[in-house]
């Protein structure tokens, strides 16, 4: 009972909520006015977290499959026994690498949670490690550790008088960080702010998003094309001088420069306009409003970095921020900051290039480690293709990976050839249906918490801890227990930072675990909890770029040889391809009512309980549908039906749909109530990117076709 402070824990902004309580339910959510940072932003999910909580749909025991496929319900510490049994007994047969785990982004949101898998995982010694990381932006990994990065982090978008954005919509996925550089605390008011002081904001994407309709200069290029266009902005930077000499004469492996300028020569604006459908004007005004200004970066998103050429764009990207020394010098503050945690020490100098993926394990499959996970388009051979070391047991957190993945039959077929699929989750999700155990984890509002994870978003020294508001339903534990009591039943110790928690420990409690987690933190801990709303620390002075080392032989590798056979076969190619029989392309697209497949049916919550297929209107008048109807999509991979609807904000051509809906084929198959996976037009064997073996979810060729309802008789209205 009564109004309670606290804060979110769905996405990255942590927005402080303020929520009301009456005989154990939440009956209203609000933005938390006083807080420092969101100042009473929320989103629709925010305001929504008492329905997640409270949706009838939502899973609050822990089930156990029985031999005839039914699930029984059982006490949490029961499933975890069993699990914890079963998982040992393939371990003590089949070795380490017999156990696969899978990461998705629900794992990331409470603080504890990373610690204890991670922990868990290093004590299985197993390499099978998979996240949603290798379907996501692995290009951006792959970009830092050939390119190499700087050590003293990136500049501050408030400092900044010009930022790129290619293919990520801040505003509404509230991607941030190192990823986007967007300031998601209070981030419309910032962005307004920045431009009214002159910033100047260049949006790519072939989408007018909630962001690109902000922009100074917004090039609605040709998805897919975003290597030709950054090809294009070095060819005119280079040609017109506009690179921070000084920076690259002192940072740059020699000859990087004259090699890149030598490569990019051929893609000239007038030839990349045709490649990207542009005006070359507008190219050239473009790199030229970058080039010109001091400060500021150009940063990326899932657009290229889900597209067909996603290595080379993302390099090329970043490689401008290097041509035209656009990081943080000594004396500099950087984006980011530090409360909970400790300070990092940062440098004017570049960290080189490691290649990591060069070393370490490999697979018997042939696909190697890359930061310390496989790629995610390994998992599915890992457990079919036979051999000693073939995954047989999976356990997945926080992740829905038969929504998530390309191909999905493919994953369901792997799936089912599990001996062992343990699922933490609070629904019944599809994969969830495929388990063996599930384990149903409390929410955000019945576990404390700190924002000592997410320390460096805050532009500014600043944390919030918070208590539960709700009590913990009976059936449910928290996401860390999961990994403690699952250690503790395999027989494994726990080592997180100096602390060791043998089988048969005591459980700590949440409260404690935290305060010892922060307790070498710039802001006493203790202290903290006199602030409900958060509070900023004025008194811990923020990060602060220190001078280079005398003897720094770091180097930014700008133009390596792996990234030159990329560009001169995305030339070859001609970038993207134009076919007749397939003349659509299918983007990504977020939507602020889901996070991925969370939240997609929960009742009240979106305007419409599918994904529209949204296209141009042009687009629609020429196929003779209209909103509403239903068309087929057609790609090399396979077809689903969705339903469309107008949308002028899409570049004609292009088909901008959210992922993660639909649900198990055969099941779930109705469009209008459960809407389309497009995941079914997609592969997760052909196309692939190198190193992160990364499929293609974006820029995809597609047919559309209107969809023949007569012989389609399973969809009802
Ligand atoms: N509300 C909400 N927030 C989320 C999520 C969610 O599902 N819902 N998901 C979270 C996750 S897992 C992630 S990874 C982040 C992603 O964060 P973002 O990358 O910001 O995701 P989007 O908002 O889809 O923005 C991608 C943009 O790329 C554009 N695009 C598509 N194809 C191309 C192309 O070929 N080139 C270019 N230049 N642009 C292209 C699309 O039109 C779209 O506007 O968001 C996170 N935040
Ligand atoms: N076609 C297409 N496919 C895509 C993408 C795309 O743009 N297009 N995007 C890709 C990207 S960027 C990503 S990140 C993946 C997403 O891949 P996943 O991470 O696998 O998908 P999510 O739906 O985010 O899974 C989160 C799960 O966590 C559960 N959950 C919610 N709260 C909690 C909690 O507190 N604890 C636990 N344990 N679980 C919780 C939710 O119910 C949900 O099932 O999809 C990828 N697939
Ligand atoms: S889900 Fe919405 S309210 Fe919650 S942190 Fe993200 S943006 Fe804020
Ligand atoms: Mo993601």
């Amino acid at each position: 009972m009564g109004t309670h402070i606290t804060y979110c824990r769905i996405c990255a902004p942590l927005c402080g909520l303020v929520v009301e309580v009456n005989a154990g339910r939440v009956t209203r959510v609000t933005g938390d006015k006083e807080h420092a940072l969101t100042r009473g932003f929320t989103c629709p999910k925010g305001r929504n977290l008492g329905g997640f909580h409270h949706d009838p749909e939502r899973l609050l025991e822990a089930r156990l499959r029985r031999p005839d496929g039914t699930f029984e319900a059982v006490a949490p510490d029961v499933a975890l026994a069993e699990a914890g049994a079963r998982l040992r007994a393939i371990l003590d047969e089949h070795g380490p690498e017999s156990i696969g785990l899978f990461v998705g982004t629900q794992t990331y949101m409470a603080s504890l949670t990373i610690s204890f898998l991670s922990a868990w995982f290093r004590a299985l010694g197993s390499h099978k490690r998979f996240s949603t990381t290798t379907l996501d932006q692995s290009a951006k990994m792959i970009a830092w550790d050939r390119l190499g990065t700087w050590a003293g982090g990136s500049t501050r978008f408030d400092d900044a008088d010009v930022w790129l954005f290619a293919g990520t919509n801040p505003l509404v996925s509230m991607q941030a960080g190192e990823v986007s550089g967007f300031p998601v605390h209070d981030g419309f008011r910032r962005l307004q702010a920045a431009k009214r002081r002159g910033l100047k904001l260049v949006v790519v994407d072939p989408r007018r998003s909630e962001l690109a309709a902000h922009a100074d200069i917004h090039l609605a290029l040709r998805p897919g094309t975003d290597a030709a266009l950054f090809a294009c902005f070095h060819h005119v930077l280079l040609r017109d001088g506009l690179v921070d000499r000084p920076f690259c004469d002192r940072w740059l492996v020699p000859g990087g420069m004259e090699a890149l300028r030598a490569a990019v020569e051929p893609w000239t604006p007038d030839v990349v306009a045709g490649i990207t459908g542009l005006d070359a004007e507008a190219i050239v005004e473009a790199a030229r409003m970058f080039g010109t200004a001091r400060k500021g970066m150009a940063k990326s998103g899932t657009g290229p970095d889900m597209g067909p050429w996603a290595n080379l764009a993302e390099h090329l990207i970043q490689a401008l921020n290097v041509v035209c020394g656009r990081f943080p010098r000594a004396g500099e503050r950087p984006a980011g900051s530090h409360a909970l945690r400790r300070p990092r020490v940062l440098k004017a100098q570049p960290v080189s290039p490691r290649r990591s993926w060069e070393r370490g394990f490999r697979s018997r499959t042939g696909m190697q480690a890359f930061t310390g996970e496989l790629p995610s388009a390994a998992l599915p051979g890992e457990i079919l293709d036979p051999g000693a070391d073939r995954v047989r047991a999976l356990v997945v957190s926080g992740a829905n990976p038969v929504a998530a993945f390309p191909q999905q039959d493919r994953i369901i077929e792997a799936m089912k050839a599990l001996d062992l699929l343990v699922v933490v989750d609070p629904y019944m999700t599809e994969t969830a249906r495929l388990a063996d155990v599930v384990v149903a984890p409390a929410l955000d509002l019945e576990r404390a918490d700190d924002t000592r994870r997410y320390d460096a978003l805050f532009d500014e020294p600043f944390a919030q801890r918070t208590a539960a508001v709700l009590p913990k339903p009976p059936g449910v534990v928290e996401d860390w227990e999961v990994w403690f009591d699952l250690a503790a039943a395999m027989g494994l110790p726990l080592a997180i930072g100096s602390r060791t928690f043998e089988p048969g420990d005591p459980r700590p409690t949440t409260e404690e675990l935290l305060a010892s987690f922060s307790a070498k933190g710039a802001v006493d801990y203790e202290a903290l909890a006199q602030h409900p709303h958060g509070a900023l620390f004025p008194e811990v002075a923020p990060p602060v770029v220190q001078p280079a080392d005398d003897d720094a032989d770091s180097r930014f590798d700008l133009f390596p040889d792996d990234v030159a056979a990329d560009l001169a076969a995305a030339w070859a190619s001609g970038v993207v391809e134009h076919r007749a029989d397939r003349p659509f392309h299918l983007i990504v697209r977020r939507s602020r009512e889901t996070l991925n497949s969370f939240g997609r049916r929960l009742p009240g919550l979106a305007r419409r309980p599918y994904n529209p297929a949204y296209m141009h209107p042009d687009d629609l008048a020429r196929l003779d549908v209209e909103d509403g109807d239903l068309v087929t999509l057609t790609s090399d991979h396979g077809a689903v039906d969705a339903v469309v609807a107008p949308d002028n904000t899409v570049r004609p051509g292009a088909v901008s749909m959210s992922h993660c809906y639909g649900g198990l084929p055969g099941e779930d198959d109705d469009p209008r109530v459960y809407g389309s996976n497009p995941s079914r037009l997609l592969s997760i064997t052909d196309d692939l990117q190198a190193i992160s073996y990364m499929p293609r979810l974006s820029a995809v060729p597609v047919a559309v076709t209107p969809a023949d309802q007569m012989l389609r008789p399973t969809f009802s209205q």
